[in-house]
């Protein structure tokens, strides 16, 4: 259902790739995250703190963050960028 924009092999050299997830609450990170590691997406309730999954890709090693974005949360994003590869801002648009 998702993929992430895997040009990443040729932006890196190396293998363990972080990739955090970050936007505001109910856009879908974590649904995004499951979905990445061909996880049940039907029983996700909000991110309280944080998740992360490890997922093989392109022969790649992906860490991926996902974030609470609820606003209490918020001022916590930064702490979480330090170390990143990659920044996804997550939107859900219906
Ligand atoms: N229609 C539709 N609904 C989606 C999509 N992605 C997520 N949802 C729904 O949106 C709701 C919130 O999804 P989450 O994945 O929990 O959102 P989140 O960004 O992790 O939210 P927080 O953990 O609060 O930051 C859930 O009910 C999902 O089923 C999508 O692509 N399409
Ligand atoms: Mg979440």
């Amino acid at each position: 259902m998702f993929e992430l924009p895997l040009r990443l092999t040729s932006l890196v050299f190396d293998q363990e790739v972080r990739i955090v997830l970050l936007g505001l609450d109910n856009a879908g990170k974590t649904t995004l995250l499951k979905s990445l590691a061909s996880e049940d997406v039907n029983t996700i309730t909000p991110t309280q703190g944080f998740n992360i999954k490890s997922v093989a890709s392109h022969g790649m090693k992906l860490n991926v963050w996902d974030i609470g974005g609820q606003r209490k949360i918020r001022p916590f994003w930064k702490k979480y960028l330090e170390n990143t590869d990659l920044l996804v801002s997550h939107f859900y648009s219906p």
